[in-house]
């Protein structure tokens, strides 16, 4: 018997201390003797047949002790596994015959420190012969196939409903139009890297990734190794946002290097090669047509959108939730999706903070705003007449919410922001010749989306805890959250627990962190474990006291009989108790510890509303966002410091996507944004107060009643600004605006 004083606490995060100190070990931090240092000779063309490489020179370079080209390690690829059934196409380390996008690796060059491989690299001479280049998925499945075994550049083609049927919707309101969902790329503050090492036939890979234990696997595929040889290790790691759910063509090298050579060899990504080679997130096109009555209640609704791939598949590629969630908060009886994947001569797509569902939020509330203005009833209005209000609810794309309560956190945005106030300053401005736009958001996400969670729990006998967790913190805090967990499960103080994480020889499972599952999975497992340690806890703590096991509660750092605290033992001693089977119970195994398997009902739906205030300068285009509101519901709030702060950075990402990010090629495939000085990211300077708000909805699926909340900001702020741009144009007739509202996109839209 327990009580909460940890959860809902917001405590600051344990992990900083090292990490703001500078004492943070990142991949590039580690130095092991005799590592040399590869660095990859890339593609310039987006589609070429490869002729020849020349590497003499480059040989020949000071310090270099290896060179690779297609040719020396023709046949071995990066995950996934082909799968040509599902247009999984193979993917080589390095090109031997063909290019298929800027970027592309065709040699590798390993020498004695970074520089001279670099510089080694620039002496390796590709033969090329350009071919013609995809670079429009627009018109990809016009175009030749870039891969040679397919027969088009269909990268897959799924669909559900009937889209005739909502054709033959009566209406009378009837939207249609397109979104663009332009690319973006993750950039975490530390790229990519790998340091490989192999001993007597065993790989020991130090890797930046987001999943050690699903990556070991995909190794053991790929080196055709069995999985107890290889141990993935993940040092500190400064962020991912989706971008490290990889094993990449740079990371098989760096081992291939290291087999050959038999020293530890590294390779650490410039930003330059993130820009050029990392899954970009987003890059769909949506078309969409939704039917509603006079009143603005939906009657229909489809949406199909095209998917730009990119030159090849990812581990995780294609945004298979989007659809889903297509008809967000609302109740649509008829609904249609498609979903058309294209491959082209870009770089490949993946999973980006929201991961699709961003994606599906944008379009939906860029209807919901469209029959808002088409019935001229109020857009807060018109989403409340559509909100799902019976739960667990049953998407018409196959989604099964949990748990929701859409109407209370809309009342509440409207009231914290003033909305009627808003709306009655904005037609003063307007009256006096400026442009101010309110823009609202409903979202509904979903999140943890694989079922399990392990955890293991292990006291020493002197009491200390360590929990080991399949998930993997990279910026997320959980050495705190965790802690705050196990801590009141056991009694004890989150100081009093390590949680230990992301090395494959001590925690061979787990799925890792990606869609906002761990507090979720990797809490609800720690929690599991905790309960069962404390369970043996009381039944040798009773022991010691004479007690019933019922009886016993753990608090304060001590195992008490409840109701007469003078009869208590200190955990210290019942941890030692535990590890000396003179003191045990009878029938109870030495030790204190417990491996708990969590399995979960299934997918959690946080949801929120957002609301964006901007003012449009009608000369220049330019837009200022001037408030931010946005309440979100992720369940039971484990921490509000760290959930407030996974908050900011979502909105910060979403303000981005929404005001400046675009990854922009020219119709060469020649990237044109490949360093922050034209790929725009918010700066501080762009970012107004980010009013915070919030209500609780627990979720069923998990015992915590904790859904995800790492993705929200990313997702629902980006439709509240492009509806707050597009109202300040109502007075210019505009009714959309795609992504990003660079300042020219807008005057565009002024001027016409
Ligand atoms: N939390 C909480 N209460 C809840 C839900 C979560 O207190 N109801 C806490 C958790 O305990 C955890 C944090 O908030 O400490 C985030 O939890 P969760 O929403 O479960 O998300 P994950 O930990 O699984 O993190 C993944 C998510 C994703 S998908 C991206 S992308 C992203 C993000 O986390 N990438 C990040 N946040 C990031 N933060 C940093 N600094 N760097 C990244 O790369």
């Amino acid at each position: 018997m327990t009580a909460a004083r940890y959860l809902g606490q917001p405590l600051l995060r344990r992990e900083d201390e090292p990490l703001l100190r500078g004492a943070g070990r990142y991949l590039d931090d580690l130095r092991l003797a005799g590592t040399l240092h590869l660095a990859v000779v890339r593609s310039p063309f987006a589609h070429a047949r490869l002729l020849e490489v020349d590497t003499a020179e480059a040989a020949a370079a000071p310090g270099v002790a290896l060179v690779l080209t297609g040719a020396d390690v023709a046949g071995m690829v990066a995950p996934p596994k082909s799968r040509p059934d599902r247009r999984v196409p193979p993917r080589p380390l390095l090109a031997t015959d063909r290019v298929l996008m800027v970027g592309d690796p065709v040699a590798v060059v390993v020498a004695d420190t970074p520089a001279r491989a670099r510089d080694a690299a620039d002496l390796v001479f590709p033969d090329y012969d350009p071919l013609p280049v995809v670079a429009d998925p627009e018109t990809a499945t016009d175009q030749p196939p870039i891969h040679p075994d397919y027969d088009d550049n269909v990268a897959f083609d799924r669909s559900g409903g009937d889209r005739a049927a909502v054709d033959a919707l009566p209406g009378p309101i009837v939207v249609e139009g397109s979104v663009a969902h332009p690319r973006v790329v993750p950039a975490p503050l530390e790229p990519r890297g790998a340091l490989a090492i192999w001993h007597d036939g065993d790989l020991t890979l130090y890797l930046g990734t987001q999943a050690p234990a699903l990556m070991a696997d995909e190794l053991a595929w790929a080196l055709d190794l069995p999985k107890e040889r290889i141990r993935i290790v993940v040092p500190d790691m400064g962020g991912a946002f989706g971008s490290k759910f990889d094993l990449a063509e740079e990371e098989m090298l760096v081992i291939e290097a290291a087999r050959r050579l038999g020293v530890p060899v590294k390779w650490v990504e410039t930003r330059r090669e993130h820009f050029l080679t990392i899954g970009h997130g987003r890059a769909q096109r949506h078309a969409y047509k939704a039917v509603a009555d006079a009143d603005g209640r939906l009657q229909g609704l489809w949406v199909e959108s095209l998917v730009d791939v990119g030159a090849r598949k990812r581990y995780l590629s294609g945004p298979p939730y989007t659809p889903r969630i297509g008809t967000g908060n609302y109740v649509v009886p008829a609904y249609s999706w498609r979903q058309l994947g294209v491959f082209t001569n870009l770089a490949p797509t993946g999973i980006y903070r929201g991961a699709g569902r961003p994606e599906a939020t944008l379009t939906i509330e860029r209807v919901i705003d469209r029959v808002a203005r088409a019935t001229g009833v109020d857009p807060a209005e018109v989403r409340r007449r559509n909100f799902v209000t019976e739960f667990p609810y049953e998407s018409p794309g196959g989604a099964v919410f949990d748990t929701g309560d859409y109407a209370t956190a809309l009342d509440l945005l409207l009231e914290a922001a003033d909305y009627a106030g808003l709306r009655a300053r904005q037609r003063e401005q307007r009256a006096a010749g400026r442009l101010p736009g309110i823009g609202l958001c409903a979202y509904v996400e979903a999140t943890a989306f694989e079922r399990f969670g392990r955890a293991i729990v292990d006291v020493d006998a002197v009491g200390r805890v360590r929990v080991r967790v399949g998930t993997l913190d990279h910026g997320q805090g959980h050495r705190t959250t965790f802690a705050q967990i196990v801590a009141d499960q056991l009694g004890l103080t989150p100081d009093d627990i390590d949680v230990a994480q992301g090395d494959t020889a001590d925690i061979p499972f787990g799925f890792g962190t990606s869609g906002s599952r761990s507090a979720a999975h990797g809490g609800s497992a720690a929690r599991g474990g905790a309960q069962d340690v404390a369970a043996k806890a009381a039944r040798i703590a009773a022991h010691l006291l004479e007690a019933a096991p019922d009886d016993i509660v753990l608090t304060g750092g001590r195992a008490e009989v409840a109701g007469s605290p003078g009869s208590a033992v200190p955990w210290v001693e019942v941890a030692a108790a535990a590890h000396d089977p003179a003191r045990l119970p009878p029938g109870e195994e030495p030790g204190l510890s417990a491996d708990h398997q969590f399995d979960s009902g299934g997918i959690t739906f946080p949801f929120g509303m957002h609301l964006a205030t901007v003012e449009v300068e009608a000369d220049t285009g330019v837009v200022t966002l001037d408030q931010v509101w946005a309440v979100d519901d992720c369940g039971t709030v484990i921490n509000p410091m760290i959930a407030a702060g996974q908050r900011h950075g979502g909105l910060a990402q979403g303000i981005g996507q929404a005001l400046t990010e675009e990854v922009v090629y020219d119709g060469d495939g020649n990237l044109l944004t490949s360093s922050f000085l034209d790929y725009l990211l918010p700066t501080a300077a762009q970012l107004p107060p980010l009013r915070l708000l919030g209500t609780v909805t627990p979720s069923p699926q998990n015992p915590l009643g904790a859904k995800g909340v790492a993705e929200a900001g990313a997702i629902g702020i980006p439709p509240a600004i492009v509806n707050a741009v597009v109202d300040a144009l109502e007075p210019f007739g505009v009714d959309h605006l795609d992504l990003p509202l660079r300042p020219e996109r807008v005057w565009r839209a002024i001027h016409g």
